[in-house]
């Protein structure tokens, strides 16, 4: 057995949810935030068996698209440590998923 990980935009959270639900996989949603964009996100576990990791893998690649985002980049001002910053709008890749798969020692519903 195998767990799924994966973080994916909030935006496609939603329909991922459903449609992984759809396809008889159990789902647990989280919510978490990036590091980087120190932004919301959804963090998916989905337990699976071996042979059905493939299935929910192509599931997550279809629903999950990557697209473009600005944020702002902060950067501190040189002089005076720590008291002024500048920021500037730069573009980052979203979207898409980050995936783990970690394989289950033991799936136990007690
Ligand atoms: P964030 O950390 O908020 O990162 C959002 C996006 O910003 C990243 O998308 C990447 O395109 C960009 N980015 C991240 N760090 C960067 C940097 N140092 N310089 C320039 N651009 C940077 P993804 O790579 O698709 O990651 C989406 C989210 O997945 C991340 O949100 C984070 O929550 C999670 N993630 C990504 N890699 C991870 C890892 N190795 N371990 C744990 N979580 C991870």
């Amino acid at each position: 057995m195998k767990l799924i990980i994966a973080i994916v935009q909030d935006e496609d959270a939603n329909r991922l949810v459903s449609t992984l639900m759809d396809s008889g996989f159990g789902v647990t949603k989280l919510a978490t935030t990036g590091g980087f964009l120190r932004a919301g996100n959804t963090t998916l576990l989905t337990g699976v068996t071996d042979e059905k990791l493939d299935e929910a893998l192509q599931v997550i690649e279809k629903v999950c698209r990557s697209r473009k985002q600005m944020t702002a980049s902060h950067t501190p001002l040189g002089g005076v440590s720590g008291s002024a910053y500048t920021s500037f709008p730069i573009e980052v890749t979203v979207g898409g998923a980050t995936v783990f798969v970690l394989t289950v020692d033991q799936f136990l519903k007690i």
